[in-house]
Formats: structure tokens, sequence, C-alpha cells
């Protein structure tokens, strides 16, 4: 763990009034919600770009609700970790702080966290195909195929699929705070998927912001940001807290 890089981080932090975090599955690792692009990313041999699609959906309906039952009965008992709690501890400690996240696991809304942007949706609830109603479902196991309380349709998780938009007001609250953010924390995240990989630059360029990675590994974007420090994403934002409590 690199200390001094840690303290410089702490540092930065405290200096900022407007701070914006993105996080990725890397943050909920250390609670057991498997990644998407690790080793653990599989499921029966699909990938998730296989499943998380609207296509997908329509072609086998059942198969994509027992992917995302068997990952909602996984998550379901989890809790957040060290991570998601300093999160919401940072977020008391600095005036203007705003969190996404590419998440659906909840865990940030479940730590805590008052207001976290969950930009992908969440697995926790779902919509109908043919009235577009949302609810609330937190049925483990859900029923297979689930079907709309209010007009009989097929219910899909209400997610953002791969190849879909995402919704208009919330990506233009992200670069609102992305234009006018001191600095930026970006956590566990491969930067694969679009248009999130690209906040930690709209950030440098429009707002000048400080951008600070926290990966266990080096990205493919490390190379682009102030401050690039590997390690668990449960053991460094605690560390950072406590450097801001100095
Ligand atoms: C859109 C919800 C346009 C579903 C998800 C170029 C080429 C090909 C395709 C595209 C392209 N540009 C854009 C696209 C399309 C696509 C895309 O980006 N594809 C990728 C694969 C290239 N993007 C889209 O389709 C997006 N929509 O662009 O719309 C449009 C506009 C108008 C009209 C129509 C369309 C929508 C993308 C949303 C997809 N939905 N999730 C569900 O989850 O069921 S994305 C999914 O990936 C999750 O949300 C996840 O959060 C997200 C990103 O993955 P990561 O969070 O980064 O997770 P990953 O496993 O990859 O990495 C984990 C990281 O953590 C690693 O770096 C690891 O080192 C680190 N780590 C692990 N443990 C720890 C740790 N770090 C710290 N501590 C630890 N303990
Ligand atoms: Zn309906």
């Amino acid at each position: 763990m690199d200390n001094e890089a840690v303290r410089q981080a702490a540092e930065r932090i405290k200096a900022s009034s407007t701070v914006v975090v993105l996080t990725g599955a890397g943050i909920s690792q250390e609670s057991g919600v498997p990644t998407f692009r690790g080793k653990d990313g599989l499921w029966k041999q699909y990938r998730a770009e296989q499943l998380a699609t609207l296509e997908a959906f329509q072609r086998d309906p059942e198969l994509v609700w027992q992917w995302y039952d068997w990952r909602r009965g996984l998550i379901k008992p989890l809790d957040p970790n060290p991570g998601h709690y300093a999160l919401v501890e940072m977020e008391k400690r600095i005036q203007d702080f705003v969190l996404v996240t590419q998440n659906v696991d909840g865990l940030h809304r479940v730590a805590g966290s008052s207001n976290p942007i969950e930009m992908h949706g969440t697995i926790w609830r779902v919509r109908c195909m043919e009235c577009n109603q949302i609810f609330e479902n937190r049925d483990v196991p859900i029923k297979i195929l689930p079907t709309c309380e209010v007009c009989g349709g097929l219910l899909r998780p209400d997610v953002v699929w791969f190849g879909e938009a995402l919704d208009e007001r919330i990506l233009r609250t992200i670069y609102t705070s992305l234009q006018k953010a001191q600095l930026m924390l970006i956590v566990g995240t491969s930067a694969v998927v679009q248009p999130a990989a690209s906040f930690g630059l709209v950030a440098k360029r429009t707002a000048g912001a400080f951008v600070i990675e926290l990966n266990r590994s080096k990205t493919a974007q490390s190379f682009l940001f102030d401050l690039s420090i590997q390690g668990k994403a449960g053991e460094l934002l605690p560390q950072l807290l406590d450097y801001i409590d100095l």
C-alpha cells in the first residue's frame, strides 16, 4: 500500500469542496459480489455482455431471468463493506459530494449514501414491458417469468442493458456535476463500459478536475489520471478517510 500516495490523495480531497465519485463492481467485490470481467465474471459460461441485452431477453427471457434471479439470490444476503461505509463518511465531510455508481447491487444505498446515482439502474426494481410501470421487487427467488400486477405484461429488470440509452435526466445530472468537479475519485472500475468510462476524462477536460483512481490493478486509463493507487477499495477508502480526519 502506497501510504504516501494515499496521504497525497487525502490532502487533495481535503482541499476540495466539490467532489464526484464514480464506483464500479470493484467496490462491491469485497462484499462478495462477483465482478463482471474478473475470473468470477461468468455465469454458466455466459458473459454479462451476452445476457444483459434486450435482444437476449426477447430471445430467451427465462434464461435472462434465471441469471438475474441467481444474482439477486447471491446479492440479497450480502452487506456493504468498509469501502461503501467510508464513502458515506466522506460525503459528510465534503460540501458538494456526488456519488455515481455503475453497480446495480444497491449496496451504496444500504450503506447509507444519501443519494447514489444508480446510472445503470438497480437489480431490486422491475419494469413492465407493456405499461412501463416500475415496481420495487426483492423476491428471492423471483417467479420466472414475472408479470405485471397492473396489466399482466412481462416484467424485466429495471437496469440499463448494453445497447440501451441511459436515462437523459441522469446523464444530465452526471455531466453537470463533472463540469464543476474540483476532484474526481474513480473506484473499482475497469473503465471498459461507456459512457461511464469517459467520465474521468470529461471531469479533467471540462473542469480541470484532479482525478484519482483506486483499483486493485492498473487500468487502461491509469496513465490519464493524476493519481492511480493500487489496492483494495475496502482498505484504501477507510485509510483515505483516516488521513482526511487527521
Ligand atoms: C450506450 C447493468 C448508446 C446491467 C451494465 C464501443 C464498442 C462496443 C460497444 C460500445 C462501444 N461504446 C459504447 C458501447 C456500447 C456499450 C459498451 O460500453 N460496451 C462495452 C462492453 C464496450 N455501452 C452501452 O451499451 C451503454 N449504452 O452506450 O447507449 C445509445 C445511445 C442512444 C440510443 C441507444 C444506445 C449501456 C451500458 C450499460 C450496461 N449495463 N450493467 C446489469 O448489471 O445486469 S454494465 C456493467 O458493467 C455493470 O453495471 C458494471 O458496473 C459495469 C462496468 O463494469 P465494472 O464496474 O468496471 O466492473 P468490471 O468487472 O469490468 O471491473 C471491476 C474492476 O474492479 C476491475 O478493474 C478490477 O481490477 C477492480 N477490482 C476488483 N476488486 C477490487 C477492485 N478494485 C478495488 N478493490 C477491489 N476489491
Ligand atoms: Zn404492466
